[in-house]
């Protein structure tokens, strides 16, 4: 076989490639890909490590010292004792630079961060300590010790905030409108900055909103699904919710981790908006529970006298309180996903009303399961 030879688009096939071919890095080695996640621990980890584990990569996650439970996700799709787990936190830079310039991997996905935006205006520091800083710590520290590591930037959707254009593509300009999306902003032109500047292989997915059943608790169309199953399964209790007017490219997260590795394989390093292209509200998405957990819904009221009711039982099970407002909102997000479609054949498939029905009918498995155990 002529060298070199071509490595296939779905990762390192070895089994396909004579066995001389196969012993890429000494001896007996066999050339499978190396990636590490910071964030392995959180639901696009959980994914992403499922993913390259699937394409035969060797998985590096990087997991809080103090956060050792925290690897339900993992255990859920059952991966925990097949991803490598590293002490990691993007606070500690002499950490990061120890982890990674011992490991030198093929890819670096950077998922850590402190992702809640409601919460990221109570902990701007924090936030931008990890969002931002623990970025540049990331970046600088490939760039001394493994600059041929490809580099993935976790970008959002948040950072186009009060939206100069709609819907929103690669050219849109930024606007944050909360620390966690200012912090987001620098971290994404730090990673242009060290592509343009040093040649990297760095590349920014700018992500909208991609949820499943691994989603946290706090995040709203999760707050929705489990207390919507809880309700379905016979709790008395009310789903309190924010501003429900608020609009959100929606999709499914496992989706989204594939365009973020398609990222990497790209002989150039870019940029690129997934999302499905539609808009929903928080409202409409409530909706979209309820009626793939068999409830149909009453709306009456408007603003904070705003109420659903279960129309087969008068039971309010959806209210408004303003203790969930955010001191600054981001109220429609769009994507145009056009560029990752034609240069990476990254398309979402599963629209809202799917999305719901997936995490409406994991919840209300997982409400059994607590209730007979
Ligand atoms: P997530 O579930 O909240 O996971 C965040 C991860 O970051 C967790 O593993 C968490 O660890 C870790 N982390 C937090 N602080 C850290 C620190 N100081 N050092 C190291 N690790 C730390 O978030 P996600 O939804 O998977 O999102 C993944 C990334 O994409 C995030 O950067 C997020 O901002 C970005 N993003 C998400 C979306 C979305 O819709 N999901 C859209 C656009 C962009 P613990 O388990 O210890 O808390
Ligand atoms: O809010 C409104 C809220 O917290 C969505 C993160 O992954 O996606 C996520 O950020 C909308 C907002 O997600 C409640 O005001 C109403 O308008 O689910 P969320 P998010 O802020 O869009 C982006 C792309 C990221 O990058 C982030 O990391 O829903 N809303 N009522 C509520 N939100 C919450 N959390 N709780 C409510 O009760």
């Amino acid at each position: 076989m002529p060298f070199p030879y071509t490595v296939p688009q779905d990762g390192y096939a070895t089994e396909r490639l004579p066995f001389h071919i196969q012993l890429g890095r000494g001896i007996g080695t066999k050339m499978n890909k190396t990636a590490f996640i910071s964030g392995v621990t959180g639901q696009d980890g959980a994914y992403l490590a499922q993913l390259l584990l699937e394409k035969g990569y060797v998985v590096h996650g990087g997991v809080r010292a103090n956060a050792q439970d925290s690897l339900d996700r993992l255990s859920r799709l059952g991966i925990q004792d097949r991803v490598k787990l590293h002490n990691f936190d993007l606070l500690d830079m002499n950490n990061v630079f120890r982890v990674l310039r011992d490991l030198r991997v093929d890819e670096f996905y950077n998922l850590a961060a402190q992702s809640f935006v409601g919460a990221s205006w109570d902990s701007a520091m924090n936030t931008l300590d990890i969002n931002a800083m623990g970025a540049a710590r990331v970046l600088d520290t490939l760039r001394t010790t493994s600059p041929e590591t490809r580099f993935y930037q976790a970008s959002t959707s948040e950072m186009f905030g009060a939206v100069r254009a709609v819907p929103q593509s690669e050219l849109t300009p930024f606007n944050p409108r909360s620390p966690y999306a200012a912090g987001k902003a620098m971290a994404h032109y730090l990673t242009v900055n060290y592509r343009d500047s040093f040649g990297m292989h760095a590349s920014c997915g700018i992500l909208f909103n991609h949820e499943s059943p691994l989603r946290g608790l706090q995040f709203v169309t999760r707050k929705i699904s489990s207390t919507l199953a809880r309700i379905a399964r016979g709790s008395a209790e009310v789903c309190r919710l924010g501003n429900m007017d608020a609009r959100r490219d929606w999709g499914y997260a496992p989706e989204y981790v594939e365009g973020m590795w398609r990222m990497l394989q790209q002989d150039r390093a870019d940029d690129y908006v997934l999302a499905t292209g539609a808009t929903t509200t928080v409202r409409d998405f409530v909706s979209c529970v309820a009626g793939a957990l068999g409830m149909r819904l009453d709306w009456e009221g408007e603003g904070l006298t705003e109420v659903a009711r279960n129309a087969a039982t008068g039971q309010v099970v959806v209210c408004v309180d303003p203790a969930f407002f955010r001191p600054a909102e981001v109220d429609l997000l769009i994507g145009d996903p056009a560029k990752a479609k034609a240069a990476l054949g990254w398309q979402a498939t599963t629209d809202v009303t799917a999305l719901a029905t997936i995490m409406a009918r994991a919840d209300y498995d997982s409400t059994a399961n607590r209730l007979a155990a």
